[in-house]
């Protein structure tokens, strides 16, 4: 496959659009992932996650010179499962990303919402696939921390990042959303606001509680506090402490053998949304087509009959086993 090659070497073009193509759902995109696949696993895949404002894109572009600075190629993908209303926000990301548009070892995408039907988590994947058979030997995927949707997009990741900002109550969102137990290092960004001592000692704390289980090989996320962005020294200083402690725990990940268990959460999970893309989408698309779908819930309503009665019908019509 020509593109294919095309992306080997590189070719942001080819890759783009590739990106897009999947991102507008288009077979023939899908069906060129089937020869990028075999050629990944080079990247170290680093997700970054925290409510919108918590200065996650500030940081990102703090990393990338950061790992530029050390020769690794970098790949960034930025994504917004929350709402179509972010795109000023993405847009403001690629104009503060221009400084790095010259430089041939970054690249940078963002992915919206656009056409996806639960298959974000899919597109993200995807889009990690083909940075990692580009060659970025780092790929940071900046995600905002709502829900399931968005651990599942994190999943993609071997080192996961929470970014917490003090007098948020961000905490308790985090909790929510089952961010922390994913957590390989916390950082506390905005640090020079007041109130960073208290929320270390809350996830401390919380750390305190958690089971040795939850801490694989004895990796218990540490915590780092970031100084002001717009402080450039000690900004610099705190993101040369923080691609160090993403390394070391890229390094702990393989001394331990447990890069294997990322990769499999990783593999368990793109099965899962492949699978999800292939028999439920088309399913619920042609129910929805044809107004089947809208006839059941308003059976439903009626309480004519039950969801759980329906999606065994359904189940019965669409789900043949061998004969
Ligand atoms: N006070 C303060 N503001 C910051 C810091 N880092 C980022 N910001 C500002 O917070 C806002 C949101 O930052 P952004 O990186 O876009 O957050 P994201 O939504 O998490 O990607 C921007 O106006 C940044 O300039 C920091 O360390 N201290
Ligand atoms: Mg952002």
């Amino acid at each position: 496959m020509e593109r294919v090659k095309k992306i080997k070497s590189g070719d942001v073009r080819t890759a783009s659009r590739l990106i897009r193509n999947l991102e507008d759902g288009m077979d023939e995109a899908r069906a060129m992932m089937k020869h990028i696949f075999p050629l990944t696993g080079h990247s170290h895949v680093i997700g970054i996650t925290g409510s919108p404002g918590a200065g996650k894109s500030t940081l990102v572009d703090g990393l990338v010179e950061s790992f530029r600075k050390k020769d690794k190629t970098v790949g960034v993908l930025a994504v917004d499962p929350t709402s179509p209303f972010t795109g000023g926000a993405i847009l403001g990301d690629r104009i503060r990303m221009q400084r790095h548009a010259e430089d041939p070892g970054v690249f940078v995408r963002s992915l919206a919402t656009r056409g996806a039907l639960g298959g974000l988590a899919k597109a993200v994947g995807d889009a990690i696939h083909i940075m990692d058979v580009m060659g970025k030997d780092i790929v940071l995927v900046e995600t905002v921390g709502t829900g399931q949707q968005e651990v599942d997009i994190i999943n993609h990741s071997h080192t996961v990042i929470v970014v917490l900002i003090p007098g948020m109550g961000d905490e308790i969102q985090a909790i929510k959303a089952g961010i922390l137990e994913i957590a390989d290092i916390f950082v506390i960004n905005k640090a020079d606001r007041e109130g960073s001592s208290k929320l270390r000692r809350e996830i401390m704390a919380m750390l305190d509680m958690a089971p040795a289980s939850a801490f694989p090989a004895g990796w218990r996320p540490p915590i780092l506090k970031c100084d002001n962005a717009f402080e450039p020294v000690g900004f610099t200083k705190s993101l040369e402490e923080m691609s160090q402690t993403i390394e070391n725990h890229y390094q702990h990940l393989v001394k331990h053998d447990l890069l294997g268990s990322r990769v499999h959460r990783k593999a368990a999970m793109e099965l899962n949304e492949a699978i999800r893309c292939s028999v439920l989408d088309p399913v619920l698309s042609a129910l929805a087509a044809n107004g089947e779908l809208e006839r059941m819930v308003e059976q439903l309503m009626k309480k004519d009959t039950d969801p759980y009665t329906l999606a065994e019908e359904i189940a019965r019509r669409y789900l043949k086993t061998a004969p």
